[in-house]
């Protein structure tokens, strides 16, 4: 795995498809980065064609999906092109001690994308934490968020190992580019968890924090991860499955009955004091908000099939007695 020369962690972002590209090129500010607790930064743009790519982006961090041009919104189109790159994506951009892949879930390429990276991450056992943004503003995007979202659980069975997964959905309170400085805000908090700079925490409790079913008894599975910030657990997060805590050392890290497993580090006193009003820091892997996005989403999906075989075609206007020319056209 590739280290940062000074031995500070790397987060590597892999940003795929439109969406992904939108929310990587915001952190492009924190490339290079070196700051007292935070791992680096380095964001990757993989896409099948260029029109989310910003002219500011360079080209060694761009990676195309040779001879396609977008996947305009069908899941299908290209994930055997797609399939065909994922080895080659991560020779070229090594994994870091942390690993996102991020996209959203509801177009053609991103959430192809994202999930084949998921899966070859996995399969080299570095330490990945997905990033989906749903849409259900179509039916055909409601339908790829869901199919999407069954994807990361399937690869999660095939691989027998967990896929953690920060989801959120586009929706009228919270508009695209709300959801967008939320996910790049949070990807922020993840390189703090990275830095390799908190004491107490090794690489080896952040992989098993992600690979849960090592330390606890909960099987390989999709699960969410909430992000809990001095505050109290909501109930909605279900089981909670393993927790990384980030607390400077007199805080108290103690969240409720015993967990499973918890890992806890302490942040250097060097970081920005700012940061201490936000300890402890609890990133929780729990299964409650997964189900939940289920649920919703596989309803949803039924409502539109439903919708569907109900609907009255319109009546065929073209009959035997109308005579078009051999090019369609009626004169
Ligand atoms: N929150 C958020 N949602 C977005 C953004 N861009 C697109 N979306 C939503 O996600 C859906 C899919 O868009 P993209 O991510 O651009 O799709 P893609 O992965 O590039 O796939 P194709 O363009 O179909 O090949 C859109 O229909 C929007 O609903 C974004 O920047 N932020
Ligand atoms: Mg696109």
């Amino acid at each position: 795995m590739e280290k940062a020369t000074n031995n500070k962690g790397k987060l590597r972002v892999y940003a795929c498809g439109g969406g992904g590209v939108n929310i990587g090129y915001l952190l492009e500010k924190y490339r290079g980065l070196k700051e007292p607790g935070f791992a680096e930064l380095d964001v990757v743009y993989i896409d099948t064609s260029r029109s989310n790519i910003k002219a500011e982006i360079k080209e060694e961090n761009i990676y195309l999906i040779p001879d396609v041009d977008g996947s305009g919104k069908i899941r299908a189109e290209n994930h055997l092109a797609i399939a065909g790159c994922a080895r080659n994506i991560l020779q070229q951009f090594k994994p870091g001690d942390l690993n996102v892949v991020l996209s959203t879930a509801a177009g053609g390429s991103g959430s192809v994308i994202a999930p084949l990276l998921a899966s070859e991450l996995l399969a080299a056992d570095a330490p990945l934490i997905a990033i989906a943004i749903g849409s259900t503003d179509t039916t055909l995007e409601a339908e790829n968020t869901y199919k999407t979202l069954l994807s990361y659980e399937s690869i999660s069975k095939i691989r027998s190992a967990p896929i953690v997964l920060y989801y959120e959905q586009n929706n009228e309170k919270l508009n695209r580019v709300g959801v967008n400085n939320s996910i790049s805000l949070f990807i922020t908090k993840l390189t703090m968890l990275a830095s390799r700079e908190n004491a107490e925490l090794d690489t080896r409790d952040i992989r098993n924090w992600l690979r849960f079913d090592v330390p606890t008894s909960f099987g390989p599975q999709l699960a969410s991860l909430a992000f809990i910030e001095k505050q109290d657990i909501p109930k909605e997060l279900g089981n909670l499955i393993s927790v990384a805590t980030l607390a400077t050392e007199e805080a108290n890290i103690r969240i409720g009955p015993p967990l499973e497993y918890q890992c806890n580090g302490h942040v250097p006193s060097s970081i920005d004091p700012v940061m201490h009003n936000t300890m402890p820091i609890h990133f929780i892997v729990c299964d409650g908000p997964v189900k939940q996005t289920f649920t919703e989403l596989k309803a949803l999906v039924k409502e539109i099939e439903q919708g569907r075989a109900a609907r009255k075609q319109r009546a065929e206007v073209l009959t035997p007695e109308h005579k078009p020319t051999d090019t369609g056209l009626m004169l």
